[in-house]
């Protein structure tokens, strides 16, 4: 006989679960008590929403699926952020969430709340397992879900009866069966044919590349794809690192911050490939003012995300990754496109990404270069969210897929410091680093306690402008400088970390940048940089919310 608790660790165990991030309270005593003995390894965070995003941060980083685990009520409703964040940016997350016991369910007992009811909108799927011989197979399901096809977070509520009650070791299928869940891996045949034609006959093509080509693997499939065809490639914010930055083939990112080169290039492509992005408003701008004389290209696993916000010309439904492989196979020779490459080059020379000179400023920019020069791509960057979120995206040079981290879609400020915690479990081998914001840090800062618990080696760049800076920017640039709520005290962060017991620096200016980031490399623990950044930098270039996309503040037209 075995309670429900044990038949929980032992399958997730079966999944090859080694680490969960979690919170207990009163409706999870008897998994906390399964797990006082059992070799999962348990992360004590200090805040249930630092347990979803810590799950996140090592699902986004190891490519599985990331578990966090909470308590009834308040437990359960502090994950929500943390799943709706992992929800938009399609994050494989089991959350495993205790329940009042069956008996009182809907009686506003002691710490209920429907979280299956409250997370319906933004999990894949979700469970309320009212039968303890369920738990095996929903477990296996949950992991299933969460991690094929589109991924995204599942949720598992688990009332305390249920997990209390003993039963005969529970059968556990040895495949998942769901009707109505098929993911399609392979494209069409005939659509594959159909984009091959388009590719051979375009003169000037453009692949617009997304998550959903980190998420597939295949990073390697695209870059071989682009370079055998000469075809440029510009990433979205949540596809950095899938061609490496320095690749002569790589735009950068496109898109409201992006580079005026891959606008500029998706403005005059005549052939749009998007491969597993989802024409996000961040990206498109006006929307039909975008890629105006391009014919697209669309591959994506989730049917639903084709024609979602642009007419498409050939559809294919199916992992990258599959389609792909295909597509090279039965790639025809095709011109080198040498007059749309040589035009993007000359873009590339004359409209560089750029920053202000003056060498007694601190500028983010520097210390972003600062620390890509000095790990080479050999590290995981997770960011807040804001301008540190954008600086990162711009002027780090990223080299492989899955080593950046960051809330695209819901851009939740307090993501990067917990996500960081995860990441770490996934890779610890490369040191892990939260560039963060001054106001973001404060979301999660508590987590302050779970890095120095367990010596969590994650590196805390504080980019410090004393300013909720990307809001502060929009009121600068569109509401006639009016800061409304948006300039925060001082705050001696490294005081703050000291408390927690961990290690840090205050920097002032451009000299103390190299120091600090090698003391964080060579710290064995947590470390925290409070970089007291110029106050009013803004993010550039930018396209005004609405705007066509090569129409960009701080550029200038294509030469
Ligand atoms: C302050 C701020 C500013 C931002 N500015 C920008 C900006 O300038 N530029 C920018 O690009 N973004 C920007 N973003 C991010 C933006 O909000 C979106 O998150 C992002 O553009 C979406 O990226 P994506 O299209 O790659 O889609 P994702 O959200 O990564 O979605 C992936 C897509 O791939 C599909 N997919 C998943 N797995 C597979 C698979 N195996 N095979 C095939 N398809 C798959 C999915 O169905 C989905 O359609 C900003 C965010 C913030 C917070
Ligand atoms: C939870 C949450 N609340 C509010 C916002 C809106 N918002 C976006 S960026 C930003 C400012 C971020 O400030 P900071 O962390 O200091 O970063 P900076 O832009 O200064 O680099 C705010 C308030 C958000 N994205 N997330
Ligand atoms: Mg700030």
């Amino acid at each position: 006989m075995k309670t429900g608790a044990k038949i929980l660790v032992e399958s997730l165990q079966r999944e090859g679960v080694e680490t969960i991030f979690g919170y207990p309270g009163g409706s999870v005593l008897p998994i906390y008590d399964e797990l006082y003995d059992s070799p999962l390894r348990h992360i004590l965070v200090r805040h249930e929403q630092a347990a979803a995003h810590a799950a996140d941060g090592f699902a986004r980083a190891s490519g599985r699926v990331g578990v966090c685990l909470a308590t009834s009520g308040p437990g359960a409703c502090n994950l929500v952020t943390g799943i709706a964040t992992a929800y938009m940016d399609s994050v494989p997350v089991v959350a495993i969430t205790g329940q009042v016991p069956t008996t009182m369910l809907g009686n506003d007992a002691f710490q209920e709340s429907d979280i299956q009811g409250i997370t319906m909108p933004i999990t894949k799927h979700n469970y309320l397992v009212k039968d303890t011989a369920e738990i095996a197979r929903v477990v296996k399901e949950a992991f299933y879900i969460a991690g094929t096809g589109r991924k995204g977070p599942v949720l598992v509520d688990l009332p305390k009866d249920v997990n209390t009650r003993e039963i005969k070791d529970p059968q556990v299928p040895e495949k998942v069966y769901l009707r109505g869940y098929n993911p399609t891996f392979k494209g069409h045949k005939r659509q594959i044919e159909k984009a091959i034609e388009m590719i051979t006959q375009a003169e000037r093509p453009l692949i617009y590349a997304g998550g959903g080509v980190i998420s597939s693997d295949a990073s390697a499939e695209l870059v071989d794809f682009a370079t055998q065809h000469g075809i440029p490639i510009t990433t979205t914010l949540m596809g950095l690192g899938c061609i490496p930055c320095d690749h002569p083939l790589n735009l950068g990112m496109l898109g409201m911050h992006g580079t005026e080169y891959a606008n500029f290039a998706v403005t005059e492509s005549d052939l749009l490939i998007a491969i597993g992005a989802r024409f996000d408003d961040r990206v498109t701008g006006k929307l039909d003012t975008f890629a105006p004389h391009a014919r697209i290209i669309h591959i994506d696993i989730d049917p639903a995300e084709i024609g979602k916000n642009k007419r498409v010309d050939v559809p294919i439904v199916g992992d990258v990754r599959e389609v792909l492989k295909e597509m090279i196979a039965g790639m025809r020779k095709k011109s080198a496109c040498e007059a749309w490459q040589k035009r993007i080059k000359h873009w590339k020379q004359h409209h560089p990404l750029r920053y202000g000179k003056d060498a007694s400023c601190l500028y983010p920019q520097f210390i972003i270069q600062q620390l890509s020069d000095l790990v080479k791509g050999d590290a995981v960057i997770v960011s807040e969210v804001g301008q540190n979120q954008m600086w990162t995206a711009q002027y780090f040079c990223f080299r492989k897929p899955r080593t950046w981290i960051t809330s695209g879609g819901l851009g939740t400020m307090g993501y990067g410091f917990p996500a960081a915690i995860g990441a770490h479990f996934a890779r610890p081998d490369v040191p892990v680093f939260d560039i963060a914001g001054d106001g973001s840090i404060q979301m999660n800062i508590q987590e302050m306690g779970t890095a120095s618990h367990y010596r969590i080696p994650v590196k805390i760049a504080i980019l410090n402008n004393m300013y909720l800076g990307m809001v502060r920017q929009w009121q600068e640039l569109f509401y006639d400088r009016r800061y409304s709520f948006t300039e925060l005290p001082p705050v001696e962060f490294v005081k703050i970390a000291n408390a927690y017991g961990i290690d840090g620096v205050k920097v002032e200016s451009c000299d103390e940048v190299v120091p600090a980031l090698t003391a964080a490399l060579e710290c064995d623990g947590p470390f925290v940089m409070d970089f007291r950044i110029e106050r009013e930098e803004n993010v550039f270039p930018m396209v005004p919310a609405g705007a066509a996309i090569n129409e960009m503040i701080g550029g200038h037209p294509p030469s």
